[in-house]
C-alpha cells in the first residue's frame, strides 16, 4: 500500500536539506538573542509620510531581503514575489466577506491601525510570509470596499523573527509606537505566551491566527484566537487514521522545547490513549536539531504501524525525509506545524501520504473560501495555505468589530469582537465561543500528488 522510498536517494536529500538549511534555528527560543522588530510602512499607511515611516521602510527593506521564498525552509533565500502591502490586485469593493448590512461607521479616525506580530524571518518564515499575504489581501479588500467608512485600515507589520524576545519587542512596538488598536499574532504559541500578557496588561485585543496550544485564551479576556486549537483537530484526525489506515500501534517523536510541539504531543498522546492505541516508543528532539536518525531508528525498531510527529515545519520536514530514508513506509501523522506547503516542497516523494489535521483545506466548498482563493491567486500568483486564510480572516474579524462598534476604543473593540457569531468566512461559519476560542469545523488532510487533499477512504488508499 505504501510506496517504499529509496534509501540512497533519501540520504542524499537529507544531506542536501541539512546543507540548504544552513545554520540551525536557535536551540531554544528563550535563549535566542532578541531581534529588533521592524515596521512595514505600507503604501496605504498614513498619508503624511513622516521620518519615522521612512526609517521603518528602510528597516523593512532590510528584513524583506532576508526573507525566504514561500515554499522553502531556508533563511537565505530571496523574497517571494508578492506585491507590496496595498498592491494586491483585488477588485475594488467586491469582497463578499464582511457584515456589509451593518451601518457604515461614521466616527472612525482617518487611519485605523492594526498591529501584526508575525515571524517573517528565521525558521518560522514559512508561516509568517503566508500570514503577511493574508493581511495584505484583507487590508486591500477592506480599504477598496470602504468597509470602515472614511477610516482607512493601516497594517503595522512587525517582524517577531522566530524568537520569544522578538515577539515581545514586536508586540511592544505595535502597541506603544504604532498605536495599534488591536493586534493579530504572534505566529507561534510560544511567542503568544511571551508577548500576549503585554497586550492583556495594556488592554489591547489580540487575535492569534496560528496559536493552537492549550492555555492561549486563558491568558486573559483580551486574548482571542481564530486558529482551532489542536485539541479540536487532532482527536478527529487520529480517529480517521485508525479507521481508514488500520493503524494499531504507533511511535511518537516530538519536540520537547517549544510550546507548540509539546502541546501537540500531549493532545496526540491523549487521543491515542482514548482510542486504546499503544505507543510503542516515545522519543524527543529539540528545536534546531537536524539529525533525527537515532530517535527514528529506535522508533522503527519497535515496528509501529504509524509514526506521529509533533514538530514545527523545519524540523518536521527533516524528520519525514529521514524516516523514509531509514526505510519506514507507514503513515506519518503530524499536527499544525506541518500545514505549510513548504513541508511538501521540501520532502517531495517522502512527504507523500503525510497526514495532517487542519482548520481549512483548499478544496473547501465554502463560497467565501472560493472567493478568497481566487483573490489570493490573483494577488500573489500562488495558492494560499491555512496560515494565510486564518490571518486574512482575523483581519476581517477585527475590521468587522471596528465597523460594528464604530469605535477604535480597544475595550469596545474587544467587547464587539466577543459578540461575533455566525460570521461567514473562508473557514466556514465562524463564531467566537464564550472563551474566545473559535468555533468552526476542522478537516483531516493527506498529501497526495504534492498537495494537501481531504483525507477520505478514497484518498487514504492511493
Ligand atoms: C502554534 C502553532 C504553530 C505551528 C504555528 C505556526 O500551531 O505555535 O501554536
Amino acid at each position: 500500500m505504501h510506496r517504499s522510498f529509496p534509501g540512497s536517494l533519501a540520504l542524499i536529500l537529507v544531506l542536501a536539506l541539512v546543507t540548504a538549511c544552513g545554520s540551525p534555528a536557535p536551540a531554544a527560543p528563550t535563549t535566542a538573542p532578541a531581534a529588533p522588530a521592524a515596521t512595514e510602512a505600507a503604501p496605504t499607511s498614513a498619508p503624511a509620510a513622516t521620518a519615522a515611516v521612512a526609517a521603518a521602510a528602510v528597516a523593512t527593506a532590510a528584513i524583506v531581503a532576508a526573507v525566504p521564498t514561500e515554499g522553502t525552509l531556508t533563511q537565505e533565500s530571496p523574497l517571494p514575489q508578492v506585491s507590496p502591502l496595498g498592491g494586491a490586485t483585488t477588485p475594488s469593493g467586491s469582497a463578499k466577506i464582511g457584515d456589509w448590512s451593518s451601518p457604515a461607521p461614521t466616527k472612525l479616525p482617518a487611519n485605523v491601525t492594526l498591529g501584526f506580530v508575525l515571524g517573517l524571518t528565521q525558521d518560522i518564515a514559512v508561516y509568517g510570509q503566508s500570514q503577511k499575504n493574508g493581511v495584505q489581501l484583507a487590508v486591500d479588500q477592506i480599504n477598496a470596499g470602504g468597509y470602515l467608512g472614511k477610516g482607512k485600515l493601516v497594517a503595522a507589520i512587525e517582524n517577531s523573527t522566530g524568537t520569544n524576545e522578538g515577539a515581545i519587542a514586536a508586540m511592544t512596538k505595535a502597541i506603544d509606537d504604532d498605536k495599534a488598536v488591536g493586534v493579530v499574532g504572534p505566529t507561534l504559541s510560544a511567542q503568544a505566551f511571551a508577548a500576549d500578557p503585554i497586550a492583556q496588561e495594556k488592554g489591547i485585543p489580540v487575535i492569534g491566527p496560528s496559536n493552537t496550544v492549550a492555555g492561549i485564551v486563558e491568558m486573559g479576556n483580551f486574548i482571542f484566537r481564530d486558529s482551532l486549537p489542536e485539541s479540536s483537530v487532532i482527536p478527529g484526525t487520529v480517529k480517521q487514521v485508525l479507521s481508514l489506515l488500520g493503524v494499531k500501534k504507533v511511535g511518537i517523536l516530538w519536540g520537547n522545547n517549544d510550546d507548540f510541539s509539546v502541546g501537540g504531543y500531549k493532545v496526540f498522546k491523549q487521543a491515542l490513549q482514548d482510542n486504546n492505541v499503544p505507543i510503542v516508543d516515545d522519543e524527543t528532539f529539540a528545536r534546531g536539531d537536524v539529525d533525527f536518525q537515532a530517535q527514528l531508528t529506535k522508533i522503527i525498531a519497535q515496528k509501529p504501524d504509524a509514526i506521529v510527529v509533533s514538530a514545527l515545519a523545519k524540523e518536521g520536514a527533516l524528520i519525514i525525509t529521514q524516516a523514509r530514508s531509514l526505510g519506514f513506509t507507514g503513515p506519518l501523522v503530524g499536527g499544525n506545524g506541518f500545514n505549510s506547503p513548504a513541508v511538501i516542497t521540501q520532502t517531495g516523494q517522502a512527504g507523500e501520504g503525510l497526514i495532517v489535521g487542519a482548520a481549512w483545506n483548499i478544496a473547501s466548498s465554502e463560497p467565501l473560501s472560493q472567493d478568497f482563493i481566487t483573490a489570493y491567486q490573483a494577488a500573489f500568483k500562488a495558492a494560499p495555505d491555512q496560515f494565510a486564510v486564518q490571518t486574512y480572516t482575523a483581519v476581517w474579524l477585527f475590521a468587522t468589530a471596528i465597523r460594528r462598534a464604530d469605535s477604535v476604543d480597544p475595550k469596545t473593540i474587544r467587547d464587539t469582537l466577543a459578540g461575533i457569531k455566525d460570521f461567514a468566512t473562508p473557514l466556514g461559519n465562524f463564531s467566537f465561543g464564550p472563551d474566545r476560542n473559535p468555533i468552526h469545523s476542522p478537516v483531516a488532510q493527506i498529501v497526495r500528488g504534492g498537495k494537501f487533499v481531504v483525507l477520505t477512504a478514497e484518498t487514504a488508499k492511493q
